[in-house]
């Protein structure tokens, strides 16, 4: 540790939290009711809940288990809030948050409607400077990033976009007067947000009209009521069951799999991959059947051969159910939904497959494929996913040491320490930032705020000044995220995972993959060990470490 002789000056609060989603409601909670900081959080958004309060598309939904999809951080406000259908509806996760956040009396601290445009580090005073679009600015000792790694759109830029003259939207900017009902509506994009919607929307809509440029590997979310008696139940059990989720892989509240695929017999197989999909899950059906899904081709294969007969038997017409048939690995984030290979089977939807035929361009009146065919269309939906990971990073005028911003630092796509701290950005720290852990994420955030908060505590405690990861330290857990990701089968389909979503967007490992109760593990250690791979200064009049 070295030291600095400069005494502090005083920051208009202690911390900065940026996004009051999952992550920025908790940090907020943590800095100032646990650690006793002054805090200041920023909202871009009308309302607290992140991705629940931007995401309100017909049938938007988690894909986590609702008894899981929550926080654990305190007994008593897991005790006291109920759930009556497997899977959570976004309304109920947005009332669930805003709760949280009237709980503990958090809103008073959040401003929103105020995007951060500027977050600059002073040298010379140990103190960020934050900016904001309505030309305020605040300084803080510390400043937290929850921008969130699903929550910046991508548009596609597809040409004549601005010429439609019926509704065009993203689904992550869903408009609230915005009804389908017996509309003639398009969607482009089939992935998990995409095929949420086409479940749901064929069901109100005059017509739906499917763009599908990559078939995707589907199987049944099992979702449906829960009674009180099983949720009681679960309550009762939650000790046991937040101590199965942190010490898990995914974190989805089930056992992974221990068996290798080709350690049984095909019989066996189709029995497992059966039950499973009888059961429902997206996660459970690549990490609950047998272990190696994601990791052996072999074992990949059969997982993906027994959903391509599936399909072949839902969906009526055979043409359609080539088209909707996956050859690729199953490697990309595991989808579920209630029917959606069903969806085919109503008169009111069609699927136009466009990686053969792609879109020329948008109309006026609908969208125009290469065979010339228009498909006339009131409502068009981009279901196109999101710049994840660091897309919200590069948006803001992101600086640390030296004034390098963050795009400068990232060029060879984004990087961190133990996904959570940036080496030349002191005092700053992130939530799912690039390689944090790749799971079911509430407990995943838990994690990574409560180790944000031991580090700052004992910062304060202890007169540490500055605080950031080593060069070395980050080059070490990005060589382990690679040599990780590596071994699975995840780089080699196209998906937003690794960033090959974005045209011209360097592909990269951007997750940590080998599981939450490893990811744990690791903070366990790097804190045990006084902070390994962290460089702090602190004023010469403080108190030693
Ligand atoms: P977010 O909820 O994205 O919140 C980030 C906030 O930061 C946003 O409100 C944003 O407006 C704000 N922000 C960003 N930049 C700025 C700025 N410059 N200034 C001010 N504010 C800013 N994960 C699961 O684990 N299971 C699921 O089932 C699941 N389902 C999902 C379904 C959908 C439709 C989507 C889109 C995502 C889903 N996710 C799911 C991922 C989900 O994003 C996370 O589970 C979780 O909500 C992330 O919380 P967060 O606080 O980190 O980010
Ligand atoms: P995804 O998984 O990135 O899916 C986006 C979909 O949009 C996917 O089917 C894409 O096809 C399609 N897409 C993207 N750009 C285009 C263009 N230009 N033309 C045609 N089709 C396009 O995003 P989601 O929102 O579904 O899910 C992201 C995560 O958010 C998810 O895992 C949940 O956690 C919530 P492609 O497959 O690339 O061919």
């Amino acid at each position: 540790m070295s030291t600095v002789p400069t005494p502090q000056v005083p920051a208009d609060v202690d911390a900065i939290v940026i996004g009051a989603g999952f992550g920025g409601i908790y940090m907020l909670h943590k800095l100032r009711d646990e650690l006793g900081l002054t805090v200041q959080a920023f909202e871009k958004g009308g309302g607290i809940g992140g991705t629940w309060y931007f995401n309100t598309y017909p049938g938007a939904k988690s894909d986590t288990e609702g008894f899981v999809y929550r926080y654990s951080f305190d007994k008593d406000l897991l005790q006291e809030w109920d759930w009556s259908t497997r899977y959570l509806d976004q309304p109920d996760v947005l009332a669930y948050l805003d709760h949280v956040v009237d709980r503990y009396d958090l809103r008073k601290d959040i401003r929103l409607n105020t995007e951060v445009t500027g977050a600059v580090f002073d040298e010379g005073t140990d103190l960020w400077t934050v900016s904001t679009g309505d030309g305020r600015s605040l300084t803080s000792r510390y400043v937290v990033n929850a921008l969130g790694l699903l929550a910046k759109s991508n548009i596609p830029d597809i040409p004549g976009r601005d010429s439609f003259a019926g509704r065009l939207v993203h689904t992550n900017a869903w408009p609230g007067d915005l009804d389908i009902t017996g509309q003639r509506v398009g969607v482009i994009g089939t992935g998990s947000t995409g095929t949420q919607f086409i479940t749901a929307a064929a069901r109100t809509a005059g017509h739906l009209t499917v763009f599908q440029r990559s078939p995707q590997y589907c199987v049944p979310s099992g979702n449906g009521p829960v009674d009180q008696a099983e949720v009681d139940r679960t309550k009762e059990n939650f000790d046991a069951i937040w101590e199965q989720v942190r010490t898990s892989v995914v974190a989805f509240g089930f056992e992974e799999s221990g068996v290798e695929a080709m350690s049984v017999s095909a019989d066996e197989r189709r029995r497992v991959f059966q039950e499973n999909w009888d059961k429902g899950n997206g996660f459970r059906f690549m990490f609950g059947t047998f272990c190696d899904i994601a990791t052996n081709p072999e074992a990949n294969a059969a997982a993906a051969e027994f959903i391509r007969s599936k399909i072949a038997e839902i969906v009526d017409d055979p043409e359609t159910a080539r088209a909707l048939t996956p050859t690729d690995l199953y490697a990309k984030r595991p989808l579920c939904n209630e029917g959606y290979y069903e969806t085919y089977n109503r008169d009111n939807v069609e699927l136009v497959p466009i990686k053969d035929n792609p879109i020329r361009e948008i109309t006026p009146a609908g969208v125009r494929t290469a065979d010339g065919v228009e498909h006339e269309l009131d409502v068009l939906v981009f279901a196109t996913g999101f710049d994840a990971v660091d897309g919200n990073y590069r948006t803001i005028d992101l600086r640390g040491r030296d004034g390098r911003h963050i795009d400068e630092h990232w060029t060879e796509g984004p990087t961190s320490y133990l996904g959570l701290a940036k080496s030349g950005f002191p005092n700053m720290f992130m939530i799912l930032g690039p390689n944090g852990p790749f799971t079911n994420l509430p407990p995943s955030i838990e994690a990574q705020v409560d180790w944000i908060g031991e580090l700052i505590g004992t910062a304060e405690r202890t007169g540490v000044r500055t605080v950031e990861p080593t060069a070395e330290a980050e080059a070490g857990w990005t060589a382990t995220c690679e040599e990780i990701a590596n071994m699975t089968l995840f780089p080699q389909a196209d998906s937003w995972i690794f960033g090959a979503n974005i045209p011209g967007k360097k592909n990269a490992v951007m997750f940590y993959m080998a599981g939450i109760g490893a990811y744990r593990q690791k903070l366990g250690e790097v804190a045990g060990a006084g902070y390994d791979g962290f460089a702090m200064t602190r004023a010469t009049e403080a108190a030693a470490v």
